[in-house]
């Protein structure tokens, strides 16, 4: 009989799900599972991070990027709080997840040991926006049933993180030969025949239908699947909030991104549209500009919404048709619905994807610093296939307005992109996409949200993960200073920021660097970005009053200046 150990096993049972890479920060309390990794090289890689903050947000990016749980391990109470924001981030973004900590050892539970915490209080209940699932694994040999509950947790339903808690005693024990669990794989919730007939009268009575797409677990099956019901339908389709991948920016039904400060012309569109068919998105506060240009619980529009959990149904809007099914499911029982030959909307079909071709005509800004135009020279440059990735702030804006994101339907993931709105979760995104994928990773950062998580510049040279980051530096936490000028003008507090030598500082870590003063020379920059074996910086210091795509700092500040005095 083979004397391996519980930690060999639990590795055991993640190669048996298809788990290729891990990202983690070791700790003492799981030498055993550390030790199974390394029995296992062959088949899994551990790939050491230098925060957990920077590790969970690698593996949140794995499951966006993959539709499988991305996987973490990290140490008892320091390491699991540090994780924390990853799990938040999983939660809202509903990605597959799964964190493993290790544990204080069972003999020593509730004394508040070294290190102590407890999971199920720290990141549950799940209906607040934490994991989905907590669960201690107490007997090793029980180890391959909760492996097995955490991946179909992770995917079932609406996707989101798991959480498993290994004492140190379990997962160091020997646990002979116990076997493992196959692959599973995510169920598929169909919907009802009759609901799709209902559907389909809904969509015959309308005038100006509206498709919303985006949220967790598309595939990119699904997502051609969705392609062609909105072509057999002659449907506009806009991608929510941080989900702009979900339909493929370059097709004549696109609309546009229903996100933070959408283009106006679409915001309008919402507004006529006498059917809004959400396909997907739990339609959130960002998607529904704070819950107003769409009001809960019911809106004058007809609502259909379609989404893979029934939880979220008739949860925030009550829906006039609500329909539970996964992203699949869904997409392959509307692309085959029949459309009459005859449709009244076309017009405004094409009309939805004018105004999105409307607002790519960038503003005039002040500064030496054109960024409509490197977005421009981003999109011309990068691969077909490549990966954009940020975290939050105003810099994000650049992306989201100008960059056209090829489609899943293609068959890649492009984006990644926190809807939970973490700063530093773009460059370990960035990371992590490279090194799961090969795959070119381009990541768009602000002064502060770098900060964040820089450290992980390390973490790409040591594995060989290679980004191309373009570092927007207005010297500030712009956002806050932009909602600031407007709650309390000309009080500014808290939101300077005395920045480091970025330059010196990404070369200190064995990437390339470089400053770009202006906006001619971002071609060459880039291009020699793309041409390297590892990862480049580019800093482009930003004028600070260039605060959003549109305005300026000075322009909101008098606003509500005369406001006051008004
Ligand atoms: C982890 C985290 N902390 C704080 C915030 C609040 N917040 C949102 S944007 C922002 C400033 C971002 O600054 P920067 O990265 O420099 O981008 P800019 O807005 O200047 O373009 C802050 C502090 C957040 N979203 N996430
Ligand atoms: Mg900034």
């Amino acid at each position: 009989m083979s004397t391996q150990h519980a930690g060999r096993l639990l590795v055991q049972c993640l190669v048996a799900q298809g788990v290729t890479h891990v990202f983690g920060v070791p700790g003492e309390s799981y030498l055993a599972v550390l030790d199974g990794f390394h029995d296992l090289r062959d088949q899994i890689r551990f790939i050491t991070c230098r925060q957990e903050g920077g590790a969970a947000f690698m593996a949140e990016a794995q499951g966006k990027l993959t539709g499988r749980p991305g996987v973490a391990f990290v140490t008892r109470g320091p390491g699991a709080t540090n994780a924390s924001i990853g799990v938040h981030t999983a939660f809202q973004d509903s990605t597959p997840m799964v964190l493993f900590v290790g544990d204080v050892a069972s003999d020593m539970r509730d004394r508040e040991a070294f290190q102590e915490l407890d999971y199920t209080h720290f990141f549950g209940p799940s209906s607040k926006g934490m994991a989905k699932r907590v669960e201690r694994i107490d007997d090793a040999r029980r180890i391959p049933e909760y492996v097995a509950r955490a991946f179909a947790t992770a995917m079932n339903g609406r996707p989101g993180p798991v959480v498993l808690v290994l004492p140190e005693d379990m997962i160091s024990s020997p646990v002979g030969d116990v076997p493992v669990l196959p692959r599973v794989e995510p169920v598929q919730a169909w919907a009802d025949p009759g609901s799709l007939r209902t559907l389909r009268q809904l969509l015959l009575q309308s005038q100006r239908p509206l498709v919303l797409a985006g949220g967790g677990g598309w595939t990119p099956q699904s997502a051609q699947a969705l392609q062609r019901f909105a072509e057999n339908w002659a449907l506009p389709v806009a991608n929510t909030f941080r989900f702009q991948d979900t339909f493929d920016n370059h097709h004549p039904q696109y609309a546009g991104d229903l996100g933070i400060a959408p283009n106006p012309a679409l915001a309008q569109r919402v507004r006529e549209a006498d059917l809004i068919l959400a396909i997907g998105p739990r339609l959130g506060e960002m998607t529904t500009g704070g819950y107003s240009l769409l009001a809960p619980p019911r809106l004058p529009q007809t609502l259909v919404h379609i989404h893979s959990s029934p939880e979220e149904l008739n949860r925030v809007y009550q829906a006039d048709l609500a329909i539970c099914a996964s992203m699949n499911a869904a997409a392959r029982s509307l692309e085959v619905l029949t459309a009459p030959p005859e449709l009244p909307w076309r017009a405004w079909t094409a009309q939805a994807h004018a105004d999105y071709l409307a607002n790519l005509q960038p503003q005039s800004l002040p500064g030496p610093i054109d960024m409509a135009a490197i977005m421009a020279v981003t999109q011309r440059l990068l691969p077909e296939d490549a990966v954009l990735t940020n975290g939050a702030g105003n810099f994000a804006s650049w992306l989201h307005r100008f960059h056209r994101y090829h489609g899943l339907a293609r068959g890649h993931k492009t984006q990644l992109a926190p809807t939970s709105g973490a700063m530093g979760y773009g460059v370990p995104a960035g990371i992590a996409a490279h090194l799961l994928t090969g795959r070119t990773s381009f990541t768009i950062a602000g002064d502060g949200d770098f900060l964040m998580t820089g450290q992980e510049l390390a973490t790409a040279r040591q594995h060989g993960g290679r980004s191309i980051i373009v570092l927007l530096n207005n010297g500030t936490y712009g956002t806050i200073r932009m909602h600031q000028e407007r709650e309390y003008p000309a009080h500014v507090m808290g939101s300077d920021l005395q920045n480091p030598d970025f330059v010196a500082l990404a070369r200190a870590y064995g990437w390339a660097a470089e400053r770009v003063e202006a906006t001619q020379d971002y071609e060459a920059a880039l291009q020699a970005a793309l041409a390297r074996e590892h990862g480049t910086l580019i800093e482009i210091p930003l004028d600070p009053q260039v605060i959003t795509t549109r305005g300026t700092l000075d322009a909101i500040r008098q606003a509500a200046l005369a406001r006051q005095q008004g």
